[in-house]
């Protein structure tokens, strides 16, 4: 049996999807975010020493840690390989984009959090402008420049492709899906990238990914 360690509005959404879409057995161990630091809980340390979802056990198996690793793995052991596209070009791109969610776009999008969460902390009055000085430099000479460049990359590259490897949804669909509500929820709006938005409808119109959010519980970015 598969146990997805799964926290609160977190990455490991994507992987309930996924579960829900091969229709494969599982069950939910659900981890609550710390509701001051929204950090998870230090018990999801005890199924993995990182402490970050997703986390999935395979019965007996060492614990799968990785995003874009357990979408391989449940893909390829689990799910005959339903969402890797035998097209030789399709299948680079869908590893690309697998890749590419948590290399390259997801430390933008971190970084604007944490910039964000700098200039709303209390902190004493006389270092509240220093602070919110460099945090505005920052973003304005370093994030934003970048997280505009990735966003646009991407708004046209949905605007040519239906799903992230072409004609067919993959597994760097499930992969990019989460970036793209968190993008949509603090970054950019349906306005500025409507590839984006509508891709994301798309997705959430699925009736995996409905099922997918019945069995996590609130998932703030749907
Ligand atoms: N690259 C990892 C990132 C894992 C990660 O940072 N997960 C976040 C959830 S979105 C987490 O557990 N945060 C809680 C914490 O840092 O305590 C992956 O794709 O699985």
């Amino acid at each position: 049996m598969i146990t997805l360690h799964h926290l609160n509005n977190s990455r490991s959404q994507r992987i309930l999807w996924l579960l829900e879409e091969l229709g494969i057995n599982y069950q939910i161990a659900l981890y609550e975010r710390d509701k001051q630091t929204l950090l998870a809980p230090p018990s999801l340390k005890a199924i993995h020493p990182l402490g970050k979802a997703p986390v999935v056990v395979d019965g007996e198996q060492p614990a799968l840690a990785e995003s874009g690793l357990i979408i391989e793995y449940l893909n390829e052991v689990k799910g005959d390989n339903r969402f890797m596209p035998q097209d030789a070009e399709a299948r680079w791109q869908a590893k690309y984009w697998l890749h590419y969610a948590e290399g390259s776009l997801m430390p933008y999008l971190l970084l604007t959090l944490v910039f964000n969460k700098i200039k709303t902390s209390p902190m004493p009055f006389f270092v509240k402008p220093i602070a919110k000085g460099i945090a505005n430099k920052v973003m304005a000479s370093f994030v934003q420049p970048n997280l505009d460049t990735h966003l646009d990359y991407i708004e046209r590259h949905l605007g040519k492709n239906s799903w992230f490897a072409g004609e067919e949804l993959s597994i760097a669909d499930f992969q990019m899906i989460f970036p793209l509500e968190a993008a949509l929820s603090r970054a950019i709006s349906a306005e500025s990238h409507p590839n984006i938005a509508a891709y994301v409808k798309k997705v959430q119109a699925r009736d995996a990914y409905k099922r997918a959010l019945e069995q996590g519980g609130p998932y703030d970015y749907a």
